[in-house]
């Protein structure tokens, strides 16, 4: 692969050849024989596999190709026919391998054999899975408090083995069970149910057929969700206005082709999305939202003065509502000058927006990172809605709130109960059902884990799934602090820096991935619930990458077995054998959700939990759906204002990688090729800083609460459309400049869209 850093403009749409050639170069690389491309045509079917990489809604009626370029990438990543075996592990020290960039490490393959680290060699040593079960489980036995021990899952474990997780940490002791969804949604799970009464959006994919107006807050659906792009391209053409919020222009929101149209592909005919570009600046959105409300509210004072038909929906609003009152109060005292300066944005730019969407009879709003990692992220999407409830628009065909889930199944492990929160958990039933008392008390959260891990108070970590210590904030001081825990388990498909920090006592656990056929006593399938509330069956079509490897929900049977003290009611052998026994006895804990979940699971396009909200039935404490008002717009109170040379850090995904998995240095869209050690940064500043085009820069944290030495050196400088102020570097690497402090309030999902950050001149880093 190159790795000549260009920078050039991209001119093609999202989709299109782009997209073909992207699809191809990965299939090529990863070594994927022709018999596996054909295992993209069961991808997101009935009776085939969820794709294993966004949690967009997988349709009743599905394409014929039902995956997009990144998907497929993601399967090509899974399928991928490299291994890392244990004569890998032989060669290379975990010191040396320390040194390698996530891309290498994960494009060794998959991992084959469980590993033991050996500190006296340095290296992980394979080790048979009985003794590793059973060391983990008398370790997590023989440890005199069980209180601080963390059970870690990432978004993409399936519903069977999430709920017997959730099952083990609270039989174990706890409610320690911090996921990615705290990284990422939380401040949606946090900030919807006071104000609709459900955790989740309400928008299904019939919506977008029936919508006349779309929202776009902070997301980036051309790399992370582009399956979506396909209700967008024919909303957009059915004339439906699509107006984006983002402080970069990105390709994804202004023009698609679809790929899979042979006449789009020749004609290179391209559909423009966004009608309306506002490039908001990072954090802004609370006083851009205000605005859109303030604007819409003084539409509706000229329609009364000229006795037009009102803009609010007043019939809704006294019928459905509570809190209207207090928010217009609010509303009439914030002055534009403010909006504009805190959002970036002109009035008049705010205001188009609100003639659009006065206009509309059914408005969708949706959004992303872009609104949840901030500071006050909670109190930004609750904005969101209270724009939708001023018309309405939630509770309605072709309206609602549709926040765009990340892992493909992050929604669905809240639904079966991992979380920290007990309240969200029907505890009275698992003590009847299971014959025990769960623990009552709150667990940890990700920000709280790691605060704990910092304080050196955790004894042990279980990571199922994901690469936590990459994704967190703070890496210069986890790292240190993590290898002080006493036992770290690592339950992955491939290599990753986190197994490369072991604790005193680490493994790594290779499994099965969710393509791969799964056999027990019989073949086995697995479900998962996308970003609609949708919950869909999956079943393995491919041959397992190796025969050491166990199902995860097998594994957490045996983690499980071999931690607690036996219990006829947990039949964790049973459970292992046949997985229809496990949705069983989910059906048994939440019989709103999943009664006869077999056979629901495999209905086209699976089966949607109950969303109260969706027919405005209000499940908050007051029963009405609720305006919320925010305390103010002082938005982030960890930026050092004033002050002129902080910056505001926007931490990027690339459309080359998936989270912390970097499947190559392309950002096609914004034409960045060859490199992910860049700044992308407004021309203003770089002029103001006294910086040139191509310089190396460093990024060093403006930390006002404490003195720890953040810094990220070794970047270049690249001019980029980005508001002046702010700027863009690639998560994971950035990682190290966001402080664990700096999260949104209410959520403490950690603030990776604003980091405020100084740049420095220094050396470069290796
Ligand atoms: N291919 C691929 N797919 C993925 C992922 C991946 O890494 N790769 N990750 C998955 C996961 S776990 C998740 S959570 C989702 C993430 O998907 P997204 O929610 O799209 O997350 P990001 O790409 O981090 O950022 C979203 C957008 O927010 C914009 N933004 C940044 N700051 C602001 C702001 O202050 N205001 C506004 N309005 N916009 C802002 C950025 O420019 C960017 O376009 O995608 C999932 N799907
Ligand atoms: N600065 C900054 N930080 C962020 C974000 C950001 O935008 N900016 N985004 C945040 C978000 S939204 C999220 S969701 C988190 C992501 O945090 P995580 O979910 O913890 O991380 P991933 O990168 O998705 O995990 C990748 C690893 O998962 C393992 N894996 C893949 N498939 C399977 C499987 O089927 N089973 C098992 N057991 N393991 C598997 C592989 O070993 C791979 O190395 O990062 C967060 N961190
Ligand atoms: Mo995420």
């Amino acid at each position: 692969m190159s790795r000549t850093p260009s920078f050039e403009p991209y001119e093609g749409p999202a989709g299109g050849w782009g997209s073909a050639r992207s699809l191809g170069n990965i299939l090529r690389r990863e070594g994927v024989p022709a018999s596996g491309t054909l295992v993209l045509g069961r991808q997101n079917k009935v009776d085939g596999f969820q794709c294993v990489s966004c949690a967009w809604v997988k349709p009743a009626k599905p394409l014929p190709f039902e995956f997009c370029e990144n998907g497929a990438k993601a399967t090509a990543w899974e399928i991928t026919s490299h291994r890392c075996e244990p004569a890998f592990f032989a060669k290379h020290t975990v010191s040396e391998l320390l040194g390698w960039d996530d891309y290498h490490l994960e494009q060794v393959g998959r991992l084959t054999h469980p590993m033991r680290y050996d500190a006296a060699s340095d290296k992980y040593v394979p080790v048979s899975w009985g003794k590793a079960v059973r060391e983990i489980g008398q370790t997590l036995r023989a440890l005199p408090d069980r209180r601080n021990v963390v059970f870690y899952s990432s978004g993409r474990t399936s519903n069977e083995a999430s709920y017997l997780y959730g099952l083990f940490a609270r039989l174990y002791g706890n409610n320690n069970l911090p996921d990615s969804s705290n990284m990422c949604h939380e401040t949606t799970s946090v900030a919807l149910p006071p104000a609709i009464g459900v955790p989740v959006g309400t928008v299904a994919l019939d919506d977008f057929a029936k919508t006349d107006c779309i929202l776009f807050f902070g997301q980036n659906p051309g790399s992370n969700s582009p399956r979506m792009l396909h209700p967008m391209q024919e909303a957009a053409e059915r004339g439906v206005p699509i107006i984006a919020y983002n402080p970069l222009r990105e390709r994804g929101l202004e023009r698609f082709t679809n790929p899979q149209s042979p006449t789009e592909m020749l004609t290179h005919h391209e559909t423009k999305l966004a009608s309306q570009y506002h490039q908001v600046k990072a954090g802004g959105d609370l006083a851009a939202l205000t605005g859109i409300c303030l604007a819409v509210l003084e539409m509706e004072d000229h329609a009364k003065q000229a006795r037009l038909p009102p803009v609010l929906d007043h019939d809704f609003i006294d019928t459905h509502t509570h809190g209207f009152g207090d928010f217009l109060g609010w509303l009439r005292t914030q002055g534009w000058a403010e909006l504009e300066r805190r959002s970036g944005l002109s009035r008049s730019a705010m205001t188009a927006t609100a003639e659009v969407y006065a206009r509309s009879k059914a408005t969708i709003g949706i959004y992303g990172m872009g609104l949840t990692q901030h500071r006050a992220g909670v109190e930004t999407v609750q904005m969101l809605v209270n724009l939708l409830l001023m018309r309405g628009n939630i509770g309605r065909d072709g309206a609602g709130i549709c926040p765009v889930r990340g892992h493909s199944n992050v929604q669905g492990q809240r639904t079966v109960g991992i979380t920290e929160k007990p309240e969200l958990v029907p505890m009275d039933r698992l003590a009847k059902q299971y014959g025990f008392e769960p623990p009552r008390e709150t667990g940890l959260n990700t920000v709280e884990a790691c605060e704990k891990i910092l304080a050196r108070e955790v004894p042990a970590f279980i990571m199922l799934g994901g690469n936590f210590v990459r994704a967190i904030p703070d890496r210069g001081q986890m790292e240190p602090a993590w290898r002080e825990i006493g036992l770290t388990v690592n339950i992955a498909t491939k290599l990753n820096r986190s197994q490369l920090v072991p604790g005193r006592i680490s493994y790594i656990l290779p499994v099965l991935g969710r393509i791969e056929q799964d056999v027990q006593n019989g073949p086995q399938s697995t479900s998962m619930e996308d970003s609609t509330g949708c919950i869909h069956g999956s079943r393995g079509v491919r041959k397992p990458a190796s025969p050491h490897l166990i199902s995860e929900t097998r594994l957490v049977c045996e983690i499980a077995e071999a931690t607690l003290e036996s219990n006829p009611l947990t039949p964790w052998k049973d459970w292992a054998s046949d997985y229809r026994l496990i949705r069983k006895s989910i059906g048994e804990t939440y019989p709103e959700i999943f009664f006869d979940y077999d056979q629901r699971m495999w209905e086209p396009g699976g089966f949607q939990r109950p969303l109260p909200a969706r027919h405005r039935e209000w499940k908050t404490e007051n029963g009405k759906a609720n305006f919320i008002t925010p305390k103010g717009l002082a938005e982030d109170k960890d930026m050092p204002e004033p002050d002129e040379d902080a910056l505001r850090l926007i931490t990027l995904r690339s459309n080359d990688q998936f989270n912390t998995t970097v499947y190559g240095y392309t950002d096609r869209f914004r034409g960045i090729r060859g490199t992910r050690d860049v700044v992308l940064m407004n021309r203003s500043d770089i002029a103001r800083l006294g910086l040139s085009e191509g310089d190396r820069i460093g990024l060093r944290t403006a930390s006002k609460r404490d003195d720890v030495r953040r810094e990220l050196g070794g970047l270049t400088v690249v001019p980029y459309d980005i508001p002046a102020g702010c700027i863009g570097a690639y998560y994971p690497e950035a990682n190290v400049l966001l402080p664990i402090w700096h999260y949104a309030e209410g959520s403490k999902t950690p603030a990776a869209k604003s980091v405020p950050v100084h740049v420095y001149r220094g050396p470069a880093a290796a």
